[in-house]
């Protein structure tokens, strides 16, 4: 039978569902750069030049085994610029029989793909992405009935399915979870590998033109553009991680240094969430590594847990709690989102860095994301759709389903604690213990109020003042609610005057 088979921009897998069953002599692959997809938010230069160039290499791959694929440039004259548009226009070419797509990894696009059957006429077969270690059915029948969602919970069920890091059902060292062994403060005098470059090729320097001409005023720095497009490639940059890096990625998890942007950590999010890199195989190579001796134990299960935990169970939660999720904001938060996350324009050395590195990498590192720019927003009470907006503009490896949930739920605590036990609020010391950055800076992390001091310090307050109602029953709050209670009234009333003094200016 004739299908059309659409592959989506992060469906770039060679053995994606929706190709299992479709013949290659008779059907096509139909693949679209479309304006819908590129503007949703003004997403970061690098961002959209490697979904493209990535994009484009994969037909290529497609045709080389064998597939007719419709190629569809951003370009083109005849560019609907939709989905549903790329669509149409294939059946109107091809006559298919039938039409087939894996799952959409977003809400927005799997209700346009609802719509196919009746818009073309024609049957549609979504398949399920079994590109995931857990299912979005297996999440709910995990979830339901539960009081409180809890990924530790969840991850452990995940370890005993993938059987990773496992001996005769016991986690392997006795232990499920080695996080008190992940965090040391990085110093400078450390030999931090540096992350593999990649020259771009003929194909991707014509990405880049495009994406300059196209997307000129979007955020973020174009160049230099070093990431892998191809399988080969993101394999290469998977193969430098686990020589160069993964032995110190369980110590130096957390921390942060002001010239160091990427310390131990893979860099192979973006290669994951497009499909050129296997997050089960990823796990399985990075368990050899500690099978052999390469990786001590605390690295290993680290990095594991980032994936068949963290990254399974925001997946759940997303397809769990959508479309509702989106709107929570359980602090009632309105400020709009200060310029300075666009321009990397204050004096904060921390927010300045993360930022800065930001706009020219479209990448942060987890706790920069989560204690630097997460935790300001928190803290300053911005309206978490913005913030949510923010995220899933400037990364490169940001798609709705695993940035929302980071986002909205884990740093912004907007879910009122449905994906996490309680929000990561912290003063300027966690970000003094954790990095260099405030050795810089023009605020004093050490002065509590007043002129200089730095502002995470009283704003941490004003925080837990402010949603005293929604936090003081939070049994891991009740030892810091009693620290407040304890101070005296003037001390309290100077970290309150201190924050709305900064706040007022921002
Ligand atoms: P490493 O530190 O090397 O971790 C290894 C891998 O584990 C990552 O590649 C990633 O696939 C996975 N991982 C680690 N933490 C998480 C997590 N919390 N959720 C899901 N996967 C995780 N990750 C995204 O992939 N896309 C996003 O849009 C995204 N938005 C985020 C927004 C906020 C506010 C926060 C706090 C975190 C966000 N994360 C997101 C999670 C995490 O920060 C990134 O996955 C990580 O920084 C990517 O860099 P890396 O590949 O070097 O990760
Ligand atoms: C993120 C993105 C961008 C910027 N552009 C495209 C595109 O032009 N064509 C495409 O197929 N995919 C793109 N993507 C990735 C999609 O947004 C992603 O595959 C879907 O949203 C998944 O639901
Ligand atoms: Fe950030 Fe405060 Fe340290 Fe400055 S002093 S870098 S604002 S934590």
């Amino acid at each position: 039978m004739s299908d059309l088979v659409f592959i989506l921009g992060d469906q770039l897998t060679p053995g994606i569902s929706s190709l299992k069953g479709a013949d290659p002599s008779v059907s096509r692959v139909l693949m679209a750069e479309v304006m819908e997809e590129a503007s949703y938010v003004r997403h970061h230069k690098k961002k959209i030049a490697f979904i493209f160039s990535a994009m484009r290499h994969f037909a290529a791959e497609m045709r080389a085994a064998g597939w007719q694929v419709d190629y569809v440039t951003l370009d083109d004259p005849d560019n609907s610029g939709s989905f549903t548009g790329e669509l149409m226009r294939a059946v109107a070419r091809h006559q298919p029989e039938r039409l087939r797509v894996t799952r959409p990894s977003e809400w927005r696009v799997d209700q346009a793909v609802g719509k196919w059957e009746q818009l073309s006429g024609l049957p549609v077969i979504v398949s399920e992405d079994d590109r995931f270690v857990c299912t979005a059915e297996e999440f709910g029948s995990w979830a339901r009935g539960r009081k409180q969602l809890r990924m530790e919970n969840f991850y452990r069920e995940m370890r005993r399915k993938t059987g990773l890091l496992m001996e005769n059902g016991e986690p392997v060292g006795g232990q499920w979870n080695f996080d008190a062994d992940n965090r040391n403060a990085a110093s400078r005098d450390l030999f931090i590998p540096r992350p593999l470059r990649i020259e771009p090729d003929a194909v991707t320097r014509d990405v880049l033109s495009l994406v300059q001409k196209r997307f000129a005023d979007n955020f973020g720095d174009l160049e230099p553009f070093w990431f892998a497009v191809t399988r080969d490639d993101a394999e290469r940059a998977r193969s430098h991680f686990i020589e160069q890096a993964l032995p110190r990625f369980g110590d130096y998890q957390d921390a942060m240094l002001a010239d160091e942007k990427f310390l131990y950590h893979s860099l192979l999010s973006y290669y994951l969430n497009v499909g050129l890199l296997d997050p089960l195989e990823t796990c399985r190579m990075v368990e050899a590594a500690y099978q052999s001796g390469h990786a001590p134990l605390n690295a290993a299960e680290g990095f594991i847990r980032q994936i068949i935990g963290w990254r399974e169970y925001v997946r759940g939660i997303y397809w769990l709690k959508m479309p509702g999720y989106m709107d929570e904001n359980v602090f009632g938060a309105t400020r709009p989102l200060p310029d300075f996350y666009w321009t990397g324009n204050t004096d904060m050395a921390c927010l300045r860095a993360a930022i800065t590195q930001t706009r020219e990498e479209a990448y942060a590192h987890h706790i920069q994301r989560l204690m630097v720019t997460g935790n300001f927003a928190l803290l300053a009470g911005v309206d978490p759709k913005q913030v949510h907006e923010w995220y899933l503009a400037v990364y490169a490896d940001a798609f709705e389903w695993v940035e929302l949930p980071n986002t909205l739920g884990m740093s912004q605590y907007a879910d009122g604690g449905q994906l996490g036990s309680k929000p990561y609020a912290a003063s300027g010391n966690y970000i003094s213990k954790m990095s260099d950055y405030c050795k810089s800076c023009s605020f004093d992390v050490k002065q509590k109020t007043g002129e200089g001091a730095c502002p995470f310090n009283s704003l941490y307050w004003n925080f837990l003042v402010r949603n005293e109602p929604k936090l003081k029953s939070n049994p891991r709050l009740a030892q810091t609610y009693r620290t407040w209670e304890r101070m005296d009234a003037d001390r309290k009333q100077e970290y309150l005057a201190s924050a709305k003094a900064f706040l007022s200016s921002l």
